[in-house]
């Protein structure tokens, strides 16, 4: 594992919903772009761990001669941790985002990594980016942000461009069936994001800008969806309060 090689990300501090502001949905333009490591760092439990882990999964999974992709790479943390992940020279790997504010500081951090291995970057909608001989994808935390009745259809073009012995690295925000841990669960991500040095007015501000675009689901609605889409298996491999991150592997 060799993450400790990815250049350190300038940490410009997200102040983003520290001061009263008009109601707006939450977007990925240039102001968000700017402070997005800080940004998902302080908001995202276990986001520091399921990096480097990236790396790891990819180590085991990614085929000689294939595409390895991720959507939704945004600076590409995701990305740089796929590429110091293939071993072999005859791989591509692309990253896909559709806001060009993260496509352009992306160039920049994969042009600052260390790694031989030529990254392509696309700044094209997930939904329809070409897939095809794929050994690894990642989503990681981008499939909540695609409207529920688009998913199906997106994770079964996944499953149908992955190889045998392929997988798909899939993380997310969850919500739980029962009230109670819902309630549980989000005081706990809350308590997590104030230990992170955000207000009370930072937290809720946050909250209702997001709360239209970003869509969670239940843990089961996943799984099961994962198995319709064409993945064979399917586990969660990490959990931290109400984020989760799901392998879902075809089978040689
Ligand atoms: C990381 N994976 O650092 N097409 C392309 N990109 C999209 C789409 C779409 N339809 N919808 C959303 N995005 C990264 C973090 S962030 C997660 C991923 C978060 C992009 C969006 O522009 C943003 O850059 C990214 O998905 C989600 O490991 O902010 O919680």
């Amino acid at each position: 594992m060799s993450s400790s090689k990815h250049p350190a990300p300038e940490q410009v501090t997200d102040r983003l919903f520290a001061t009263e502001r008009n109601p707006e949905d939450f977007r990925f333009d240039a102001s968000v772009a700017r402070v997005f490591p800080d940004m998902i760092r302080r908001s995202v439990p276990g986001y520091t761990t399921i990096i480097p882990m990236i790396e790891v999964i990819t180590e085991q999974y990614v085929q000689p001669g294939s595409h390895c992709y991720d959507l939704g790479c945004s600076l590409g943390a995701s990305t740089l941790a796929m590429r110091h992940g293939i071993p072999h020279t005859d791989c591509t790997l692309v990253g896909v985002d559709n806001s060009s504010a993260m496509i352009e500081r992306c160039e920049h951090y994969v042009a600052l990594d260390d790694h031989d291995l030529p990254v392509q970057l696309r700044c094209e909608d997930i939904l329809y980016t070409e897939l095809s001989n794929a050994s690894v994808t990642t989503l990681n935390y981008t499939l909540q942000f695609v409207p529920p009745e688009q998913r199906l259809p997106l994770l079964t073009r996944i499953a149908d461009a992955t190889l045998p012995g392929g997988a798909l690295i899939l993380s997310e925000k969850i919500r739980f069936e029962s009230e109670a841990e819902q309630d549980i669960q989000t005081r706990l991500h809350h308590e997590f994001k104030r230990a992170n040095g955000y207000s009370d007015l930072e937290i809720s501000q946050k909250r209702a800008a997001i709360e239209k675009v970003l869509i969670p689901e239940t843990l089961h609605t996943h799984k099961a969806r994962l198995q319709d889409a064409g993945f064979d298996q399917v586990l969660v491999w990490y959990q931290c309060f109400n984020f989760v991150s799901i392998l879902a592997i075809k089978t040689p």
